[in-house]
């Protein structure tokens, strides 16, 4: 809820350990704790939870069911992003339904389990001229390096960790630095 006061408009859910049975509870007590704002909210990895759940929109990566598959599953509302890590996933996703790109890690990140390589800066550029679908940035972004992503190519940015220690004041903030 404080990242919804603080601005925020997209929340993924994201949860790698949890069981399916305890990811469908926490996205629905999610979905309901949010439902007087107006955020969207983004599975992580799971199509079928996104349908449980009525989520807005699903978010795979290149591990996961390709966007295609993930496509007839949801359907053709949901939003589908989809996690890039070089210029040739790029090119490839840019092919795909997907509605958004994520490229990155832009920069380290402790919040990945064996992250690809660092794309930096450049890398957020060359995606840029690869494709004309939304591209979200993530990985290592913080306030004081946001300004320099978007300015690179990103139409917005994803962050975990910057936003987590008084997330508020930290959204706040942010959105005072791009606006
Ligand atoms: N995918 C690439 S980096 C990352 C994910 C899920 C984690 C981003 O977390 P942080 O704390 O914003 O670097
Ligand atoms: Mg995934």
């Amino acid at each position: 809820m404080e990242l919804i006061f603080g601005g925020c408009t997209v929340l993924q859910y994201r949860n790698k350990n949890g069981s399916a049975g305890e990811m469908l509870r926490q996205a629905l007590a999610l979905k309901i704790m949010t439902a007087v704002g107006d955020v969207k909210l983004i599975m992580n990895d799971r199509a079928d939870l996104c349908l449980a759940v009525k989520f807005d929109g699903v978010h795979v990566g290149q591990e996961d069911l390709p966007p295609s598959s993930v496509r007839r599953i949801i359907g053709p509302d949901c939003w589908l992003g989809y996690s890039t890590h070089h210029p040739q996933q790029v090119s490839e996703g840019d092919q795909t339904s997907a509605d958004y790109l994520a490229i990155g890690p832009v920069f380290a990140t402790s919040n990945k389990d064996k992250p690809d390589p660092v794309v930096g800066l450049e890398g957020v550029h060359r995606a840029r001229q690869l494709t004309r679908k939304p591209l979200v940035a993530i990985g290592g972004i913080t306030r004081a390096n946001a300004a320099s992503v978007i300015e690179a190519g990103a139409d917005s940015v994803a962050m975990i960790s910057d936003l987590l220690r008084d997330p508020r004041k930290s959204a706040e903030e942010f959105f005072r630095i791009l606006r």
